[in-house]
């Protein structure tokens, strides 16, 4: 008798937005092995230490596998699919007909592997006439993206394989990766004696071993560096003042207040030699191409935004943009087309008043959004494959905020700590049993977008995102089998057909484009190959992105088919296992990805400017005689995904998510390596196990991200290993412009255990 030899089934990983495609050999249900996957376009075969250990994700204990129902007293009981769908619907329907769409809120939509869900979540969204949402981003990118909007209306990333000075703020992508092939790419540039690597961080990181220069700041106080180097590059004249005159407009300003900046005061502030700051405007200011890759460090720490708008200011003035080894804007598979700038519609949540940034309420609003008796306040929440309860700052007011909703619902594989606290909880299947897909394709020139095929069968009893969003949105009567049935007959009849009548059904109903995506899963779902069903919604972005950059998408070796460009690139994205590249730009197209029609950079935004010149009359330190360490809450470490690995087991070391504390704190304290310790915050406490490391300096403490999930042994009873950052966290420490948490800074007090 011969066995079947064991096949590799490619896909990608899923626990950071790199997604490195991967291959996975099945044993039964068991990834019994897992290698990179060489022939993908983007990642080439890299991967780091996690995705071989991807099993502890897919064959997780506490898998869910029929939707769950709360119960009076707070327990949760198996429903069928029927009365799941048919409940939910009717409970939603209720809340919108009583207080309408807009008090039902929407968190999530994806976490760092699964987006495509989250197309199928906004046609049941839009069903229901939801306005307000939101998701971690929100708690990250949008102060980013509030200085981009401003700036040039695109989204900017480093040429890393090119550029001459790569810049890491706030970010250890040795650890976190984040840019594809991280450590290959790092060791690149380390090596390269032509090229320099700045690191700006508290800690000496793995990355800041590899810097030639590193800047280490105080914590929380990287706006006054990068003020100083900023203004050390505009004294000793390093600016392009062609590049200036030529593309960027209203520079006066600008030039005045960093004319303004005390260097030697601020370079004091931050705790960093002005020698050292200097050294590291000249390198920038003496190079060809400077990057800069800011990520959580910094923008999860005070005047977040501002250090956003900072440090773009900083390779703006170096004209390091729209070449290679620069910052180039990268194309969406969701273009906006482009408009007049300045001209901007504000909008601002219904009961704080906090500005909503790309969409996105701040996350450390929504629960105050929530608890108020506000005739607009937040009434309901559609939770997707995320973990508000655990992930956003201050769990306690976040659990309030749950247990005040009239209604929730949960998307998720698992049962998750807000899970355990929503009405129902709807089980869908694994991101290895079902099409999947990232929207993170951000780079430059050429962007890779991957579909990955179903590596399983989902577990019996379980459902993907696009049928349990199309169920529901029938069951609300949104869409029915008069609208299904004639675009199904058309897509049978071809491509060609499928459009036309697509087109003519949107035009006689103009609500059916509402819940596109479930329309396209129902009608030219079928026809698709390979289970690919739940792929059928991204046949519109396609079109779009084809529509948009025509040349792009050629260049990256689409051709036209019979029925067109975006077609053409559907299926090629369908057919591909090892990715596809949707654009490939060149470097002078950049100016065209401005969304503005000027095609120029606005660089005077004046509400930083202000905040810029009242930086000097500004605190640098946070810490009181009660809380005088300063607690990053949530660090990046070789085994931490944030919650998508529940069981502890998966980590190979740091099993306890230990507390990092540097050699000089620890002998104050009389603490050694291993000890348990107890560690207070105004929100919260906890007895983290404390880790001696030489990379802290004096008065910072870290604990890493993704730990604290409670898990079941083989007995079902649940155990939690490590802290969960956010008991410590609080909403009040935001920025004043984006309302981004200072998780990274979280005023703390440690105190050795009897
Ligand atoms: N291993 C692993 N990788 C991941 C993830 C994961 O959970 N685990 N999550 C992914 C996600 S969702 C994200 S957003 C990225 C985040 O990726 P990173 O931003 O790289 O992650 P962190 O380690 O949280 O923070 C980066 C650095 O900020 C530093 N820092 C703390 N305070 C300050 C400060 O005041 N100023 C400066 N300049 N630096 C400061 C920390 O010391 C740390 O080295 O990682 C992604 N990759
Ligand atoms: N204190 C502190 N808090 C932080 C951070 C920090 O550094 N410090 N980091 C922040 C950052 S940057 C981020 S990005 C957030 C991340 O936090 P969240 O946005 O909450 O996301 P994840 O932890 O990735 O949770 C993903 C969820 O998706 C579920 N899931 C997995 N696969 C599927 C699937 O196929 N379908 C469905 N429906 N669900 C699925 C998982 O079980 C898990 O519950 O945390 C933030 N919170
Ligand atoms: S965790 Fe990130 S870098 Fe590591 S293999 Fe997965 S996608 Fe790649
Ligand atoms: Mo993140």
């Amino acid at each position: 008798m011969t066995t079947e030899p064991l096949m590799f089934h490619k896909t990608a990983c899923i626990l950071c937005e790199s997604n490195c495609g991967i291959e996975v050999r099945l044993d039964g249900r068991t990834f019994e092995r897992i290698r990179g996957n060489k022939d993908h376009v983007g990642s080439k075969g890299y991967t780091c230490e996690k995705a071989l250990r991807l099993d502890y994700y897919q064959n997780t204990r506490d898998r869910l596998t029929l939707p769950m129902r709360r119960r009076a007293d707070g327990t949760h009981e198996q429903v069928s699919w029927e009365t799941a769908i048919a409940e939910v619907a009717e409970r939603l329907a209720a809340v919108r007909n009583t207080q309408g769409g807009a008090s039902i809120f929407r968190y999530g939509t994806g976490g760092q592997g699964n987006h495509l869900g989250g197309v199928y979540g906004d046609a049941l969204s839009n069903a229901l006439g939801v306005r307000y949402r939101s998701n971690a981003l929100a708690q990250e990118k949008t102060g980013q993206a509030y200085v981009e909007g401003r700036l040039y209306r695109a989204h900017t990333r480093g040429d890393w394989g090119q550029t001459e000075v790569a810049v890491f703020l706030g970010k250890n992508p040795w650890m976190s990766h984040g840019l594809p092939e991280a450590r290959r790419v790092l060791k690149e540039i380390a090596g390269d004696p032509e090229r320099s690597m700045v690191v700006i961080d508290p800690r000496r990181t793995k990355t800041a071993e590899l810097a030639d220069y590193f800047l280490q700041v105080k914590p929380g106080t990287d706006a006054y560096c990068l003020a100083a180097i900023v203004a050390v590059l505009v004294r000793d004249e390093l600016v392009d003042g062609t590049f200036l005159d030529t593309h960027v407009v209203d520079v006066e300003p600008v030039l005045d207040a960093i004319g303004r900046v005390p260097i030697s005061e601020f370079a004091q502030r931050c705790g960093v030699a002005l020698p050292d700051i200097e050294a590291v405007a000249h390198r920038i200011g003496r190079s060809q191409s400077v990057a800069i890759f800011e990520d959580i460090g910094v923008e999860q720490a005070p005047h977040s935004t501002l250090v956003s708008y900072l440090q773009r200011l900083i390779w703006i003035l170096r004209g390091s943009f729209a070449k290679p080894g620069g910052m180039n804007p990268v194309t969406s598979l969701f273009p906006t087309g482009k408009r007049p700038a300045g001209e901007r519609r504000a909008s601002y949540t219904p009961v704080t008043g906090a500005e909503i940034i790309t969409g996105l309420i701040p996350c450390n609003s929504i629960a105050d959004e929530v608890l108020t008796d506000h005739p607009d306040r937040l009434r309901a929440m559609i939770i997707e494959s995320s973990n508000p309860v655990h992930s956003l700052a201050g769990s306690a007011r976040f659990r309030e905020a749950m247990a005040a909703l009239e209604f929730s619902v949960v998307f998720d594989v698992v049962m998750t700590e807000t899970g355990r606290l929503a009405d129902y909880v709807l089980p869908s299947s694994s991101q290895f049993e079902k099409p999947e897909a990232v929207f993170f394709n951000f780079e430059f020139p050429n962007n890779v977008f991957s579909l990955r095929k179903p590596v399983l069968e989902p577990l019996p009893g379980v459902i993907a995102e696009p049928e349990i969003h199309a169920r529901l949105i029938e069951a609300l009567g949104a869409l029915d089998d008069t609208d299904i049935a004639p675009l199904r007959l058309a897509a049978d009849a071809g491509r060609a057909a499928f459009a036309a009548a697509f087109a003519a059904a949107i035009g006689n109903k103009p609500a059916l484009a509402k819940v596109g995506a479930a329309l396209l899963y129902r009608t030219l779902g079928p026809t698709l190959p390979d289970g690919l069903a739940g792929a059928a919604a991204l046949w519109f972005p396609m079109q779009l992105c084809a529509a948009a950059y025509p040349e792009a998408v050629e260049r990256g070796g689409i051709q036209p088919g019979p029925t067109g460009l975006g077609d053409a690139l559907f299926d090629a994205v369908l057919a591909s296992d090892d990715g596809v590249v949707f654009t490939s730009h060149r470097y002078e197209d950049a100016w065209d990805l401005i969304g503005f029609e000027d095609g120029k950079i606005h660089v005077t935004i004046a509400v930083l400017i202000d905040e810029l010149d009242a930086l000097r009359n500004a605190p640098t330190s946070y810490t009181t005689e009660d809380f005088p360490y300063v607690l990053s809450a949530g660090e990046r470490r070789s085994f931490s995904a944030n919650t998508i690995i529940r069981n502890p087991n998966w980590r190979k070391k740091d099993v306890d998510g230990a507390l990092a504390i540097g050699p000089h704190d620890a002998m104050a304290l009389g603490v050694e390596d291993g000890d348990r310790i107890r560690l207070t915050t105004a929100a919260g406490a906890a007895e983290p196990i404390i880790m001696i490391d030489e990379a802290m300096q004096a008065g910072h403490i870290s604990l890493p991200n993704g730990y604290g999930l409670s898990y079941p042994d083989e007995h079902g009873e649940h155990h939690t290993v490590g802290v969960a950052p956010n008991e410590l966290t609080s909403l009040d420490w935001k920025d004043t412009i984006a309302g981004t948490p200072w998780h990274k800074h979280v005023p703390a007090r440690l105190e050795r255990l009897a």
